[in-house]
């Protein structure tokens, strides 16, 4: 069992975003930062801020390569949501190599596609599921601080020293349920969902807010503490706001958290941050502020190399949107796997 928060180690580091199971640009990015799997050797220690595995195309080898890593020394890393999912055994879009379901799809809004991953063998599941098992939720020093989604401070106070996160996000999400069902909420929510083709259909747009699923859903995400600090808080749209995304009707959006501040610089992932801000097309959180800015002491290494499994399914062989992205620490210089030249990270 880990303990739940842990120390960085001292000195230079370079801090590295979602990797989605794209082990090309994980070792195109680790050959620029000087790091050598196979020999064991790195000009600084290297650190994962989660969501190492699903929909890329070697999630099992991604694993691998920062197992070794770790296992040297060399690198640390926080749990992300997508490894939650396995330990939770949640079956999600983008993970069916984890059980070695060839069917996987990626949700397009323009309906759903499969795509090729490698599968994982009965082994492969094991020392997968053993090493996030091992993770921390967060990880920190006197100047720095790494957690995959969210930093929140009365959340972390809710956890105890060590524990199975599995284990932990059930038994938090059994409290909120009990709490739920007494107050009758999760009948409503039904109701609610039913009446509109179970919210899945674009052409079935609800007429009216749906309070229960707002209820259900913000319970869920802001009251557990493990499902909080990796997949961050979720808040109510306005009234007459609902958009439609991800194939789902949607009645609550993704919490900007670090406007509120965070007493030290905290690095995250998670959030689909763009190398461009995008002149058309949905806005995702971290589009409002510029593509290599700090935002509140709180800054996004998340450069959507996840979105390139979407990418290929549509024909993009090279040229991606996303990249691979570390920050190096304390210089607070970005590199990515695939241009050359690094941009400053301005305040
Ligand atoms: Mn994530």
């Amino acid at each position: 069992m880990p303990k739940l928060i842990q120390s960085l180690p001292p000195g230079p580091l370079a801090i590295i975003g979602d990797v989605h199971g794209e082990i090309d640009a994980l070792l195109a990015l680790l050959h620029r930062l000087g790091v050598d799997p196979e020999r064991r050797r790195a000009q600084r220690p290297v650190v994962f801020v989660g969501d190492l595995v699903d929909r890329g195309p070697d999630s099992v080898a991604v694993v691998e390569v920062v197992s070794r890593l770790v296992d040297a020394g060399l690198a640390h890393a926080v749990l992300g949501n997508h490894e939650l999912n396995l330990l939770q055994r949640d079956r999600k879009e983008g993970n069916g190599w984890f059980w070695g379901d060839a069917e996987d799809y990626a949700q397009l809004d323009s309906g759903s596609v499969r795509f090729a991953s490698r599968l994982a063998t009965p082994s492969d599941r094991d020392r997968v599921a053993a090493f996030a098992r091992e993770l921390p939720l967060v990880l920190v020093r006197d100047d720095l601080r790494v957690v995959h989604a969210c930093w929140d401070p009365q959340a972390a106070g809710q956890l105890p020293e060590a524990g199975e996160h599995d284990v932990l996000a059930d038994g938090f999400a059994a409290t909120i349920d009990a709490d739920l069902v007494a107050k009758g909420v999760p009948e409503r929510a039904r109701e609610e969902r039913a009446e509109f083709g179970g919210l899945r259909v674009r052409e079935m747009e609800p007429n009216r807010h749906l309070y229960a699923v707002v209820e259900e859903d913000t319970a869920h995400q802001l009251r557990n503490p493990v499902r909080l600090l990796t997949s961050g808080g979720e808040v109510e749209v306005p009234v007459g706001k609902h958009f439609f995304k991800g194939g789902k009707w949607r009645f609550v959006q993704r919490d900007r958290w670090w406007r509120n501040g965070a007493d030290r610089p905290t690095v995250v992932g998670h959030y689909w941050r763009r190398r461009v801000t995008p002149t058309r097309g949905d806005l995702e959180l971290w589009d409002l502020t510029p593509p290599f800015q700090w935002d509140e002491g709180v800054f996004c290494v998340d450069y959507s190399v996840g979105y390139r499994y979407k990418e290929r399914v549509r024909g993009r062989v090279s040229g991606f949107h996303g990249g691979l992205a570390a920050m190096c620490w304390p210089e607070r210089v970005l590199v990515f796997d695939d241009v050359d030249g690094a941009p400053t990270a301005t305040r």
